[in-house]
């Protein structure tokens, strides 16, 4: 496997590359070009730029998380064909730059959603978090309520831009049901398949989170029948995953080291994130230490090992310890230990299967 860091990109983030580069282990930054709207074509000069800054630390950047798809695509808008162009010509253009993977998801409307980003845990640290009873009925309220709550920060598909034309993206989904939404996503896939043939690069969708129903939108990827749907629906080695442990294991019900065992040959790219359910179905997020919450990490490291999986993983969100300041998720230090977690038991595993 290669491990990678997920990074905001300069002025975006308030982890540095040289910050991420003292930590063992680390090959690839997964980047974006955060700045695109979703339907945008992104340029050649614009990648460029990034290529640049990851030369200066000898990191590779064969991860993209996300190119994000236009609600046009997901709901067989007017505009589906034109930004399905664009989005050949992205990967047409990352391609030249030795991109392998692209992470996208097909959640309507909203990314991951929480009803807490800053949730105090009895260590003193704190964590993201989702409590069933905040979550409002109406998605309006709900956006208030997330921009009063997150010290400045939006979580992703939050943007206050976005909140702006809540309505209108909500009309647009009106007459999108799960079935529909599936042919939408098998639409886009089949339309892909050829440039990712052309140009080498899988695309990796992202289950949703948390993975049920929310807001009265429908969500695809949410358990095992679910995943089993996607990979045959698209046979093709070029139509992958983005395994998230997080999301998936949000459900108490979703055992993710089977899903792995399963797929692992149609998994790209690989998040590593622990959850904590309580039995009122809240959930906290906890360390990447298997014993810190129920997602069963190691014996998802081992599925991976045992798989001899060659793709690339990264830890994904930490809680917020000693004081950092970042983007909820996305800080420093506990993905850091997060990621001598991960290496400390592949390792191990390495050793023990010679
Ligand atoms: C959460 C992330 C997601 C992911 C998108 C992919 O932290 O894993 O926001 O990037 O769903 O498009």
């Amino acid at each position: 496997m290669k491990m990678s860091f997920r990074w905001y990109g300069t002025g975006n983030d308030s982890v540095s590359l040289s910050d991420i580069k003292q930590i063992p282990g680390v090959e690839e930054i997964v980047w974006a070009l955060h700045y695109k709207q979703p339907g945008e074509v992104w340029e050649v000069e614009e990648i460029q730029k990034v290529k640049d800054e990851l030369d200066e630390y000898g990191f590779g950047m064969e991860v993209v998380e996300s190119v994000n798809v236009h609600d046009d695509i997901k709901t067989a808008g007017p505009k589906r064909d034109l930004y399905i162009e664009n989005y050949k010509e992205t990967l047409r253009n990352l391609a030249k730059f030795g991109v392998k993977v692209v992470c996208y998801n097909f959640m309507p409307v909203f990314d991951w959603t929480r009803t807490d980003l800053f949730h105090p845990l009895p260590d003193g640290s704190t964590a993201l978090y989702y409590e069933k009873d905040k979550i409002k009925q109406d998605p309006k309220e709900m956006a208030e309520y997330i921009l009063k709550e997150c010290k400045g920060y939006t979580m992703p598909g939050w943007e206050p831009e976005r909140m702006a034309v809540l309505e209108e993206l909500f009309e647009k989904y009106k007459d999108v049901d799960k079935e529909t939404l599936w042919e939408n996503l098998k639409y886009f896939l089949e339309a892909l398949m050829p440039t990712c043939h052309e140009t080498g690069i899988k695309m990796a969708i992202h289950p949703d989170d948390p993975p049920w129903d929310i807001f009265g939108l429908p969500r695809l990827l949410v358990d095992t029948e679910s995943i089993d749907r996607f990979v045959s629906m698209v046979d093709d080695p070029y139509n992958c995953l983005t395994l998230c442990s997080g999301s998936l294991g949000s459900n108490p019900k979703n055992n993710v080291a089977e899903i792995v065992r399963k797929h692992a040959d149609r998994i790209a790219f690989a998040h590593i994130r622990n959850v904590k359910h309580f039995p009122n179905g809240d959930f906290s997020e906890a360390s990447h230490r298997d014993c810190d919450g129920d997602t069963g990490i190691l014996d998802i490291i081992k599925a991976y090992h045992d798989a001899g999986f060659d793709g690339y993983i990264r830890p994904d969100h930490g809680r917020h310890i000693w004081g950092e300041k970042c983007r909820p998720g996305y800080g420093l230090y506990d993905r850091a230990l997060g990621i001598m977690y991960i290496l400390g038991a592949w390792d191990l595993l390495d050793k023990l299967s010679k």
